[in-house]
């Protein structure tokens, strides 16, 4: 490691010599209370799922169905979590983001406590505090309970707002001491754009089409109305937080949205619009119903009586309940024009029908392995500065995907996360408010879109081995090398990547 850093060292001493420029960064241009850390979820690190009182949630259900895999033991880390911490605090993480598995804590969805699953919890929380490490807590990160979906139809019920918001009760009553940080939902947007219009998320819902066959759903209505119950059920948890809890425990609540660097794909009119429009379907969908208490009016023209409505009441309960973005964040696409055309397949009407848009993705885009393209996310904190009245930021996830396993010299995954992290600095610098940075993954774990097949952690996991060895990649190196101040990061050195087109495809 040693000779590494050495050699690192020299190379960017060179870059910086051949460039004659001089801001390079460490962590101790951040603020001292900036958070940087790294990010796993519930079902995608835990593993053990029918152990201890555990019971299924949508996304046992649709991982099953799926020739992806499933996380029933992913890596383990409801019996590892002891050494996944002390891992943490070796790379010198300062925060830790993960989520709780509802199900494990309430089995039935609602009702009694599941006392092995609250002291998992509890064990997991007094461990990172011990190490120093501050818990970010995610409520809902993918894992509804099967038992609402079967009961009722899960967020595409209203029954959901009462469900969700007892269950951030126990959380907030339980571990409120020790979390200070909450997330209610995890990329609200693209959770109700890929579950309910796509159907490649659980609970995998859409209206079949040429390419996904989903069992049941509706693309042209249900992200709107499972959207709706998810601003609610943030909002109704939030109230509650502070009606009972803030005031004691001292907590930020917030919601969490994908954003995508958006950038039109040329200079036509068409293209520019269709920006526009684009910033209204995926950020200002949820944005502006928290920010100023209802959606934007281009998306209730395009969308009529498909887009709920709401009260007076529940607007004003939306409206301000989100002490903080958070933000997710891993490709810059362009946007281009999408008229409907006349065709001989019948076309879906789905989210990205009604946005009028595609989305082509920027740089070289084999299949999860993206670009660093920096100004794609300094953009978008431009853009909530400047559009939404500049609201503190987490960034809750950016990371890079590698094929699992192919090498623990993660160069590639180095040069992305310092890209992004240089294009966190500079938004500070122009008047953002961002607080804290997460790497995703802390470890490789059971991907959503990917399985075991791609990963982004900065620890590799051998899921070959019975006992799931932990190995560091050169990541985590890196990454406690910036953290204690003895790896500078030189922006120009990496942003070379910047710009321009090479690959193609599209959601
Ligand atoms: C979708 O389902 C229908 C009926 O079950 C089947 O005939 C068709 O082949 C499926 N299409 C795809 C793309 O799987
Ligand atoms: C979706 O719902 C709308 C409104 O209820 C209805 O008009 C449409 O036929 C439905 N589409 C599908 C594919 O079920
Ligand atoms: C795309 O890949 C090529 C070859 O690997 C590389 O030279 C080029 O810099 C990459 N482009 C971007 C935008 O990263
Ligand atoms: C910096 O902030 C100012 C004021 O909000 C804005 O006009 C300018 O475009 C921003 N610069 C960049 C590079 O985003
Ligand atoms: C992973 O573990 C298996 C089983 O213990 C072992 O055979 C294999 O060599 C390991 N792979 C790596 C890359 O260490
Ligand atoms: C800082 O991180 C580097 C890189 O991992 C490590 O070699 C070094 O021991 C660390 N120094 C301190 C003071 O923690
Ligand atoms: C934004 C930008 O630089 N676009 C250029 C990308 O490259 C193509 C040719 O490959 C040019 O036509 C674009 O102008």
């Amino acid at each position: 490691m040693q000779a590494f850093f050495i050699m690192l060292f020299n190379y960017l001493l060179i870059i910086v010599l051949a460039i004659g420029h001089s801001d390079a960064f460490t962590r101790n241009d951040f603020p001292e209370d900036f958070l940087f850390g790294a990010a796993t979820s519930a079902y995608q690190w835990e593993g053990a799922v029918d152990e201890d009182g555990r019971t299924p949630s949508v996304w046992d259900t649709f991982s099953h169905s799926s020739n992806l895999g499933n996380g029933d033991i992913a890596c383990d880390g409801y019996h590892k979590y002891k050494e996944d911490v002390m891992l943490m605090a070796e790379m010198g993480l300062e925060a830790f983001r993960f989520s709780i598995s509802w199900t494990r804590l309430l089995p039935n969805g609602r009702g009694p406590i599941n006392p092995k699953g609250l002291l998992f919890y509890k064990n997991l929380i007094k461990e990172l505090r011990t190490h120093g490490i501050e818990p970010h807590v995610t409520l809902y990160h993918y894992d509804l309970p099967q038992t609402f979906e079967d009961e009722y139809g899960g967020w595409l019920n209203r029954k959901i707002i009462e469900d969700f918001t007892a269950f951030a009760d126990v959380c907030f009553r339980e571990f409120g001491d020790d979390v200070k940080l909450w997330t209610t939902i995890n990329e609200a947007t693209i959770f109700a754009i890929s579950s309910y219009s796509d159907g490649f998320a659980p609970p995998g819902h859409c209206s079949s089409s040429t390419f996904f066959n989903c069992s049941t759903g509706n693309s042209s209505t249900e992200p709107y109305i499972a959207g709706h119950n998810m601003l609610l059920a943030h909002a109704s948890a939030s109230k509650l937080y502070k009606l009972k809890y803030k005031n004691k425990q001292r907590g930020s609540i917030g919601f969490s949205i994908y954003a995508f660097g958006l950038t039109p794909y040329s200079n036509s009119k068409e293209d520019e619009i269709a920006t526009q429009r684009a910033k209204d379907f995926l950020f200002g969908w949820m944005l502006k119903p928290l920010v100023f208490g209802d959606y934007p009016n281009e998306m209730k023209r395009i969308l009529g009586s498909r887009l709920p409505v709401f009260s007076e009441e529940e607007s004003e309960l939306v409206k301000g309940s989100s002490d903080f973005i958070g933000i997710i964040y891993y490709v810059t696409v362009y946007v281009k024009n999408s008229n409907p055309t006349p065709s001989l397949l019948p076309r879906r009407q789905d989210f990205y029908t009604d946005m009028g848009a595609v989305t082509i993705f920027m740089g070289n885009s084999t299949f999860f392995e993206w670009d660093a393209i920096p100004w794609g996310l300094e953009s978008v904190l431009e853009y909530m500065k400047q559009s939404y009245n500049n609201p503190p930021v987490y960034i809750l996830e950016n990371g890079r995907a590698m094929k699992h396993g192919s090498t623990l010299q993660d160069t590639p995954r180095i040069e992305y996360i310092q890209a992004y992290i240089g294009a966190v600095l500079n938004a500070i610098k122009n008047g953002s408010d961002t607080r804290g940075y997460f790497v995703w993954s802390m470890i490789d774990v059971y991907e959503l879109l990917s399985g075991y097949m791609y990963s982004y952690g900065m620890y590799d996991v051998n899921f070959s081995d019975p006992g799931l060895k932990r190995s560091p990649k050169l990541s985590a190196s890196w990454y406690t090398g910036f953290l204690n101040g003895t790896v500078d990061v030189h922006p120009q050195a990496i942003s070379t990547l910047e710009r321009n087109i090479s690959g193609y495809s599209s959601f």
